[in-house]
């Protein structure tokens, strides 16, 4: 079975988890540690970053962009629109979601691996800037949040999940819009919510 080397807290990593299980693809998940170093996740992948997905024959895919649109061919093809504008909305969405994510996870990455006396606030005020930002530029423009859900659905959904885990009761203030539409995909996709971002 074809593994994905996860860890449980990556929004990129629940993405793609999640996206492989709407296109009804199995796979084993195999958490690394992308951070201090891992020499299955380094072989797979000489960026040494997660998601990777490791097929049968050993190579890696990554980054998360890739998975999702492998799983998609391998799969059912559910995840990506046919018709040209809405295959451009759900491909903007997603790669929306994932720089909202560099930003939040960049941020979690400058309080964790910088001594306390250099992390550099303007550059942390900057990341979370340009995150809400991302998140308003969303307003009466989301996704599907049932059955019809596509990929900029699940990312948008990896991307508040991960919100949630390490930015709770900071991002939501004033977009209820968002957390509305969060709870509605939760409800509606039971089998996703619980591939959300988890520590
Ligand atoms: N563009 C990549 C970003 C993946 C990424 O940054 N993953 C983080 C975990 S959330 C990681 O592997 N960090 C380890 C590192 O950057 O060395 C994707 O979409 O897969």
């Amino acid at each position: 079975m074809m593994k994905l080397l996860s860890a449980g807290a990556s929004p990129y990593v629940s993405k793609a988890a999640m996206a492989a299980k709407h296109a009804g693809v199995e796979l084993e998940a195999v958490s690394v540690d992308a951070t201090n170093g891992d020499a299955q996740l380094d072989a797979a992948n000489p960026l040494s970053k997660i998601p990777c997905l490791v097929l049968e024959d050993g190579s890696g895919v990554y980054d998360s962009r890739a998975i999702t649109r492998y799983v998609d061919r391998v799969g059912n093809g559910n995840l990506f629109p046919k018709s040209d504008s809405d295959l451009s909305a759900a491909e903007l969405m997603e790669a929306h979601c994932d720089g909202i994510n560099d930003c939040s996870v960049g941020y979690m990455y400058e309080l964790r691996f910088r001594p306390e006396e250099k992390v550099h606030q303007p550059w942390l005020d900057r990341l979370w800037g340009k995150a809400e930002r991302g998140l308003d530029s969303l307003s009466g423009k989301l996704p599907p949040s049932g059955e019809d859900i596509h990929i900029g659905s699940i990312a948008l959904a990896a991307t508040l999940g991960y919100l949630d885990l390490r930015f709770a009761g900071k991002w939501e203030d004033g977009r209820s819009e968002l957390v509305e539409w969060r709870d509605a995909f939760y409800k509606s996709h039971p089998d996703l919510k619980a591939l959300k971002p988890n520590a």
